[in-house]
């Protein structure tokens, strides 16, 4: 228990600071509590789309519970047959999977509680609820208005989509867009993946050379190498010219080695870093993905595997003109990456990914962050596919963060460090969106 200090005591410790010095360990778990519940968020990587993406746009009960977390959950019934349950329509995988979680047994696991979470913060009684109620009442309320309730119970101002230019679906929406819709709603950023041209050269060297790009060629001649690296580079430079998006990503497998002799680290090296750097654009790497270990489970058949963390520590070393954004997806990387991210200014960590994203991680890996590299890193992303997610998933992470900010600086405040309630918020606000913004050099209101 930290004694009472009083304001002139506090103050000689730190010199005129604004603000009344928070005077003890309540009022500082309280100031805690108080701020990351009221920051508004910048949610770095999503797969949301706004209402002019058309089917893009992910919404409403029957995609809620068809989310490819519960589908995996539901199929551990190993009484419900794979083929039976693909051939039923949406609405019938979402009876069948409410049914399973929600009925016969307790909605506990984080995904299914998230669930629980948005009815509950959208005023639906979560007493034996039936999903028909749910159903009802998004047949009632529109796309707008569910953007708008959503991005304002969850709090968050803005997010970042995953906008995949060699997806046939939305390359074309793009191509048509003659009227910027796609880019309409400013509280929607683009992020540009490049996991097909990284992670499957072969099929994406098809799409490429069908819409006009020489990059056919054989790799292993001179010339036509470098016609291949002026072609890609055309392309990106034409979709980052589109879609201006805040930053590059990709997701790399468990197996991605930097450097290598191999096609991925020639795309790397003498494509996207230097279109990245060209463009002042940060890249965002996330690896440790084992994609398809059950391909019975489509999108839910993902899994993970650890991942070689110098390849991290290589990419930031070789190329100290290029800003990395890395996350991580396996549990046992975290604490390797976080001591890598000591090294390099231009290594940004983000977020709780995908499996780690529980309460019980998030408060492990949180605190981790926090005690080697203080408020410097970006807490969290919510990864969400439907947009309603976002209420569940801010509301868990937000909890969670709370425990981890309330449990480190509570150990400062009792060594007499004065703290007030702006220095508080100066320190959440970089968590959750300004340690983005700053690092990727771009302005939220740009
Ligand atoms: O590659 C990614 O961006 C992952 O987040 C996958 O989309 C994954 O299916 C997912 O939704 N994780 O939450
Ligand atoms: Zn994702």
């Amino acid at each position: 228990m930290c004694t009472r200090y009083n304001t002139t005591t506090r103050a000689k410790y730190k010199g005129v600071t604004l603000g009344t010095f928070i005077q003890s360990s309540e009022q500082l778990s309280q100031a805690i509590a108080a701020q990351v519940a009221s920051v508004s968020i910048t949610d770095i990587h999503t797969h949301l789309f706004p209402q002019a993406f058309g089917e893009l746009m992910s919404s409403g009960a029957d995609d809620l519970i068809n989310y490819h977390y519960l589908v995996a959950e539901a199929l551990l019934d190993n009484r419900i047959s794979k083929e039976y349950f693909w051939s039923l329509e949406n609405s019938e995988r979402a009876d069948l999977i409410w049914q399973r979680l929600f009925v016969d047994q307790r909605p506990i696991s984080e995904a299914t509680r998230g669930i629980v979470t948005v009815l509950n913060r959208l005023g639906l009684a979560t007493k034996d609820i039936k999903l028909s109620e749910l159903r009802e009442y998004f047949e009632e309320t529109s796309k707008e208005q569910m953007i708008d309730t959503t991005l304002s119970l969850a709090n968050v101002r803005d997010v970042v989509m995953t906008n995949d230019p060699l997806d046939e679906v939305e390359s074309h929406l793009w191509i048509n867009d003659k009227f910027r819709q796609l880019t309409s709603d400013k509280r929607f950023h683009r992020a540009l993946r490049l996991d097909q041209i990284l992670n499957d050269w072969e099929n994406s060297k098809v799409k490429l050379v069908n819409r006009g790009y020489q990059v056919d060629g054989d790799l292993d001649t001179p010339n036509q190498r470098t016609l291949a690296v002026e072609e890609l580079s055309r392309f990106l430079t034409e979709w980052i010219t589109r879609m201006d998006p805040l930053y590059l990503a990709a997701s790399v497998p468990s197996t991605f080695t930097y450097p290598a002799s191999d096609l991925q680290t020639f795309l790397l090296d003498e494509v996207v870093m230097p279109v990245a750097r060209r463009h002042n654009l940060t890249i965002a790497i996330m690896a440790g993905t084992k994609r398809q270990i059950n391909p019975d489970l489509k999108l839910a058949g993902d899994s993970v595997a650890s991942t070689d963390v110098g390849a991290v520590e290589n990419l930031a070393r070789n190329n100290p003109n290029n800003r990395f954004l890395v996350t991580l997806l396996s549990l046992e990387d975290q604490h390797r990456l976080t001591v890598v991210a000591r090294k390099f200014s231009n290594i940004m960590i983000f977020g709780c990914w995908w499996f780690l994203n529980t309460p019980s991680l998030i408060e492990k890996i949180t605190t981790m962050r926090l005690e080697l590299l203080g408020p410097n890193f970006i807490a969290q992303h919510s990864d969400a596919r439907v947009l309603e997610q976002l209420i569940y998933k801010w509301s868990h992470s937000r909890a969670t963060i709370t425990k981890a900010l309330q449990s480190q600086y509570s150990l400062l405040f009792d060594e007499n460090w004065a703290i007030t309630e702006g220095d508080i918020e100066k320190d959440v606000t970089a968590l959750f969106r300004g340690n983005f913004w700053n690092f990727i050099k771009r302005d939220p209101k740009s």
